[in-house]
């Protein structure tokens, strides 16, 4: 088969990045430095998942992190190797973990600090000492001029420059949207790159697939059970993973959708608007799916601080009206 070596070619996320910036005359390349620590730290970060058994980091710490769950030896080795990559990275600001109660405030604006990067170092850790998929999410934000530092980082999804994940699973895949498009790569442990795969993902319709835990059915409202019988009289099938990059990704790849609805004993919901929702949110919207929290856009919640909850249904625009139409 004759090659035609203008297309069929081999893109790494860093020729990538670059090539996106020329498409933008006054891209400085700061926000391609800020990608590539995001790169290099989750690479380090998939490595240490991978030998997890073998050097003995799997299992609790014996402490709570903020968000009064237990942390496990990886969350807090995967929160140092993001703060070591990242911080270095001269135009980064504030880095917010949901590892550490408050942000870190590195360099103000006017000492180029113009980025802010949110993430959550590993989601679903406490599925690793069983080998399921766990994930990094992070989101970037570029930082006002004025305000306060805390303010700084509180804005709404729809402000993010930047949104995505890396989920350790069967590959390691690094799955990215900066606002033009949702492309996909694999780390190729050969050459110890992120290669592009995909490029403009778009999340199928179609697929009569659901992800909740019902486990808690009992404790959802009415309309989100009234779903669920709809949902089981007219040919659904189930997957839920309990990590959410592992089950975001099913979604983005295969299309249905995930939801983590309000329970009674979560009220505001369990996920965290800054840096679980709103680059999940980013990613879907991107992939020309829909996002929202029990009815409002996620991307358009107005945060009032960092650690904050919410609800999350997202996925394909047909499968998250289906749901809506129950519960709204
Ligand atoms: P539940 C993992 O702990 C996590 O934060 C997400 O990755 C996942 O979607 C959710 O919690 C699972 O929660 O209550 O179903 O175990």
């Amino acid at each position: 088969m004759e090659h035609n070596w203008t297309s069929d070619n081999l893109t790494s996320l860093q020729s990538h990045i670059l090539a996106e910036e020329q498409k933008y005359e006054d891209a400085t390349g700061e926000f391609s430095w800020i990608l590539s620590a995001i790169s290099l730290a989750t690479k380090a970060i998939g490595n240490k998942v991978r030998c997890a058994r073998i050097e003995d980091v799997v299992g609790e710490v014996g402490s709570e992190n903020v968000q009064g769950e237990m942390q496990h030896k990886l969350d807090v080795i995967s929160n140092e190797l993001i703060l070591r990559c990242l911080g270095d990275r001269d135009n980064v600001g504030i880095l917010a973990s949901e590892e550490n109660e408050t942000p870190f405030f590195l360099r103000k604006r006017t000492e180029g600090g113009k980025y802010a990067v949110l993430f959550d170092p590993l989601d679903g850790s406490s599925n690793i000492d069983v080998s399921v998929g766990v994930g990094t999410i992070f989101s970037v934000l570029r930082l006002p001029d004025g305000g306060t530092r805390e303010d700084a980082i509180l804005q709404k999804g729809n402000k993010q420059v930047a949104a995505g994940y890396v989920l350790y699973g069967s590959s390691t895949i690094l799955v990215l949207t900066t606002g033009n498009g949702v492309n996909m790569f694999v780390l190729d442990q050969a050459i110890g790159s992120f290669v592009l795969v995909e490029a403009k993902l778009q999340i199928p319709n179609g697929n009569k697939t659901y992800s909740i835990n019902e486990a808690y059915t009992a404790r959802f409202s009415d309309g989100v059970q009234s779903y669920l019988e709809w949902a089981h009289q007219n040919n659904y099938s189930s997957r839920y993973i309990g990590s959410m990059v592992a089950d975001v990704h099913r979604t983005l790849l295969k299309g249905g959708v995930f939801i983590y609805p309000p329970t009674s004993d979560k009220p505001e919901g369990k996920l965290r608007l800054m840096y679980e929702a709103n680059p999940m949110a980013m990613i879907i919207e991107q992939a020309g799916g829909k996002a929202t929290a029990l009815g409002d856009r996620i991307l358009d919640i107005h945060p009032t601080g960092l650690h904050e909850r919410t609800s999350v249904v997202l996925g394909s625009t047909d499968q998250v009206d289906q749901f809506l139409k129950h519960t709204t």
